[in-house]
């Protein structure tokens, strides 16, 4: 067990390092006032039960190894979720660009959809973690998807689980149906994409009014608290 826990620590700390910094990306965006393309991001080791799994799928033995970390590059996975499905293109030129990662490979889920309706883009990086016997370079995995296609993801992925993935035609049926209008509604969105863009900034704009307003009206109070309370003396 403390042969695995040494060789899952580089990948806990670069799901840390790397969720701290894609959510960095939100504050940038937010700071230039543009559209923000990153919704929330998440991160997790895959579990050990998980990582077993795919030993066997894959034929290979389950022991800490070069193999092992080779052969299932998303140890590390980390998530990306945006509004819309053009966001997603900007989100993976961004990371394209950062020198603190390497792309080494993409794959492409959404011009071409898995047959069980997944989509999602994924790009596998070298990210190197500094420990301290020296600097390590893992493989860690990041999805980036909409909120549509991360609803009917979470959904699939209990349901296969729930089944271990024989899933009943009628489910499946209902899935590639769910699938179907998970796409419609990104397109729908995308559609109404600058109308949505405008009301989210008006809304931020009247939030940080409403917020001043109210921070003025309570120091007001405040300060005609006090002199009420120095009049009553
Ligand atoms: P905020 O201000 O709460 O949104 P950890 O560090 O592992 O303890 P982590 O990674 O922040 O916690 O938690 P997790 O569960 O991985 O979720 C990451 C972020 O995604 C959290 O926000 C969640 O609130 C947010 N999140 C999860 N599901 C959804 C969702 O369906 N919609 C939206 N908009 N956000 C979601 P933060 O980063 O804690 O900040
Ligand atoms: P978990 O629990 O998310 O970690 P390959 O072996 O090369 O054929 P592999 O390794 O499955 O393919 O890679 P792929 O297809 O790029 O997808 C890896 C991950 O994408 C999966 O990890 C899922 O997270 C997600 N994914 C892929 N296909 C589907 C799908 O049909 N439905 C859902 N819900 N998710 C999918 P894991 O390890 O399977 O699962």
């Amino acid at each position: 067990m403390k042969e695995w826990k040494q060789f899952l620590e580089p990948y806990k700390q670069a799901v840390s390092e790397l969720k701290v910094k894609l959510k960095g990306l939100r504050a940038q965006y937010e700071l230039e006032g543009v559209h923000m393309p990153v919704e929330f991001v998440t991160g997790r080791v895959k579990p050990l039960a998980s990582i077993y799994d795919k030993t066997l799928e894959k034929g290979i033995p389950f022991k800490p190894s070069a193999e092992l970390a080779e052969e299932l590059p998303d140890i590390a996975g980390l998530r990306i979720m945006c509004q819309f499905v053009d966001d997603i293109g900007k989100v993976v030129h961004t990371l394209r660009q950062r020198t603190d990662m390497q792309v080494v490979e993409e794959r492409d889920y959404i011009s071409h959809k898995k047959p069980s309706g997944y989509r999602s883009y994924h790009m596998i990086i070298e990210y190197p973690v500094q420990t301290i016997h020296g600097e390590k370079t893992i493989l860690a995995e990041i999805q980036i998807r909409t909120l549509a296609m991360n609803f009917w993801a979470s959904i699939e992925h209990s349901l296969n689980y729930k089944y271990q993935g024989e899933l009943p035609n009628v489910i499946r049926h209902r899935l590639e149906r769910a699938a179907e209008a998970a796409f419609r509604l990104d397109e729908e969105m995308s559609l109404i994409r600058d109308e949505i863009h405008d009301a989210q900034q008006y809304f931020s704009a009247f939030k940080e009014t409403a917020d001043r307003d109210y921070s003025d009206k309570k120091r007001k109070r405040g300060d005609n608290y006090e002199i009420r309370n120095t009049d009553e003396k």
